[in-house]
């Protein structure tokens, strides 16, 4: 038995690929341990920790903006262990391994699904056996690196036990207590939006296996009846980038779900795949509330730049049917395109508020590296600086810092839409950054919108407030530097 350590940053949700591969490990034998960083006030208590908990190998799960953080925990925690072996995985490897590598303090990177690569790594450990040739895994020898291809993706998803949300659960309370339980039931995305991950996903993977898996109906369910029989739930999410995918799929789970769930739940859909029959059966099984990307209210904005093939009309048409089936909509909208005006900002406010959404989740653009948006806005210039991970969007107009106002006032312009009249004039005040903390709203909304209890959300954002504050994705600050005709390749 091998011991593995993964840390973590913070209680905003349990982490599903590290779930995932601890169920998998612990099924075959092996010890899986978890801390969370926001546990420990600074550094010397998580040294101590680990020294009692006598790991045989650290784990990090990274995304992108999580990355700098990390980066740095992993070097103070190499100096004072150095034999102790250090793997970093997630999509941050899987998209920018190049970029890991050059943090001497990580030994091993997984640079596609985590599953089969981590449970032969920690056989060898085991076995103390060599572990020079796994597939998916970048391993540090000396001063190289040997980089072995990914491995073929898993067909069959539900060879895997359930994700092992003990691990979160036992531990921390606000997670077990929390009202909404997360389940995902499929891997893979076949669309193509530019500023998304998923594409450079399929093209890592390609001639790899089948891109799109999904759970069967049978084990989701008996996953879902698992899970609420042992935890408090009130309400159900599902995170699928697109649950509405397969409408067969979905079709026999919302027979089975009205019938044997009995929870209310929501889930993201794609509005081109929703028709009437579907919205009926879903609100009928219990959906009480669907997420949509319509990240720009501006056709041109979407269509060009964003490849997201999803016409106003066809919105509108969308709209029209949930609301027909009083089917709560939540619409998740980006500002700050290149060279994007208050003009663009304001079409993209009035179209929104023409669908009638419940609320919006707003969020700035990040350009991250590697994704076809980053090729584009290089290959046209419409950037105007460079980061570690982002590229900072163009701004001839100067007026992205009024547009980043949206982050408090897009949801007021949704719920109190006599003030979008003077929507620029808002955005564009001298005094509106005292008005910051009003994207406290967005997390509120949300609450409401899955059902959390007010004592519950109270406690979730009081616990996790600096985050929340911030915006998620506000952890990675990219500093950016500024490009003066040098030729800056994305690679
Ligand atoms: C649910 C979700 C969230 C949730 C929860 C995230 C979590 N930690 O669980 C929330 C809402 C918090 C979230 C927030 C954000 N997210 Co998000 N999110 C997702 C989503 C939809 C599913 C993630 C998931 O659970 N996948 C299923 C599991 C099984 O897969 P996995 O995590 O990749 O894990 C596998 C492998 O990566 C690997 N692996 C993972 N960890 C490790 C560790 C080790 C040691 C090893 C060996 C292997 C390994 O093995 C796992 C099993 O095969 C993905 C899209 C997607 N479809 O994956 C985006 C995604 C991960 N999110 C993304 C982004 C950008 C964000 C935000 C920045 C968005 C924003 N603007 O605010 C924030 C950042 C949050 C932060 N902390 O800073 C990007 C990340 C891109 C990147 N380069 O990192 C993704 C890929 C979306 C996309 N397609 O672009 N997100």
């Amino acid at each position: 038995m091998a011991k593995i350590l993964f840390i973590s940053d913070n209680l905003v949700n349990e982490g599903l690929g590290i779930m995932c591969l601890s169920s998998y490990l612990k099924r075959n034998g092996h010890d899986v341990q978890l801390f969370l960083l926001s546990e420990f006030k600074g550094s010397e208590g998580l040294l101590r920790s680990i020294r009692k908990t006598k790991p045989d190998i650290i784990g990090f799960s990274v995304m992108t903006p999580q990355a700098s953080q990390f980066w740095t925990v992993t070097k103070v925690i190499k100096e004072s262990f150095n034999n102790l072996k250090i793997i970093w995985g997630g999509p941050h490897c899987m998209f920018t391994p190049e970029h890991v590598i050059t943090n001497d303090a990580v030994d091993i990177i997984c640079t596609g699904e985590g599953e089969e690569a981590l449970l032969t790594l920690m056989n060898r450990l085991d076995a103390n056996s060599d572990f020079d040739d796994i597939q998916s895994l970048w391993k540090k020898k000396g001063r190289e690196w040997i980089k072995n291809e990914v491995g073929r993706l898993e067909e069959n998803l539900d060879k895997y036990p359930f994700p092992d949300r003990e691990l979160y659960f036992n531990k921390y309370w606000i997670l077990r207590n929390f009202g909404v339980k997360r389940f995902m039931t499929q891997r893979g995305c076949p669309f193509d939006c530019s500023y998304c991950f998923e594409p450079s996903f399929k093209e890592l993977y390609k001639n790899k296996g089948t891109f799109i898996r999904r759970h069967s109906v049978e084990y989701v369910m008996n996953e879902i009846k698992d899970i609420v029989g042992r935890y408090p739930a009130n309400s159900i999410h599902f995170s699928d980038d697109t649950f509405n995918l397969n409408k067969n799929w979905l079709e026999d789970f919302l027979v089975r779900y009205k019938k044997e769930i009995k929870l209310p739940f929501t889930c993201n859909v794609n509005v081109l795949l929703c028709d009437e029959e579907m919205v009926v059966k879903m609100k009928d099984a219990g959906c009480n509330g669907v997420v949509f990307g319509l990240e720009s209210g501006v056709e041109r904005i979407r269509m060009n730049l964003l490849n997201k093939k999803i016409t106003d009309r066809q919105y509108v048409e969308a709209a029209r049917l949930l609301r027909k089936h009083k089917l709560t909509f939540v619409n998740n909208i980006i500002y700050g395109f290149p060279n994007e005006t208050l003009e663009d900002t304001v079409e993209s406010v009035r179209f929104n508020n023409s669908l009638r959404p419940y609320g919006i989740r707003p969020c700035i653009l990040k350009i991250y590296k590697g994704t076809k948006l980053a090729k584009f806005v290089v290959a046209n210039n419409l950037y105007e600086a460079v980061g570690e991970f982002t590229y900072k969007a163009l701004d001839s107009n100067n007026q992205h810092e009024s547009i980043k106002n949206m982050m408090w006032a897009g949801n007021v312009f949704v719920k109190l839409p006599f003030l979008v009249p003077f929507a620029k004039r808002i955005l564009s005040s001298s005094i509106s950054k005292f008005f910051k903390p009003l994207v406290l709203l967005n997390h509120w909304q949300d609450m409401w919108f899955y059902k959390v209890s007010l004592w519950q959300s109270s406690i979730y954002f009081w616990h996790s407030r600096k985050l929340f504050m911030k915006g998620l994705g506000g952890t990675q600050v990219d500093k950016y530097r500024k490009i003066q005709n040098e030729a800056c390749i994305d690679k």
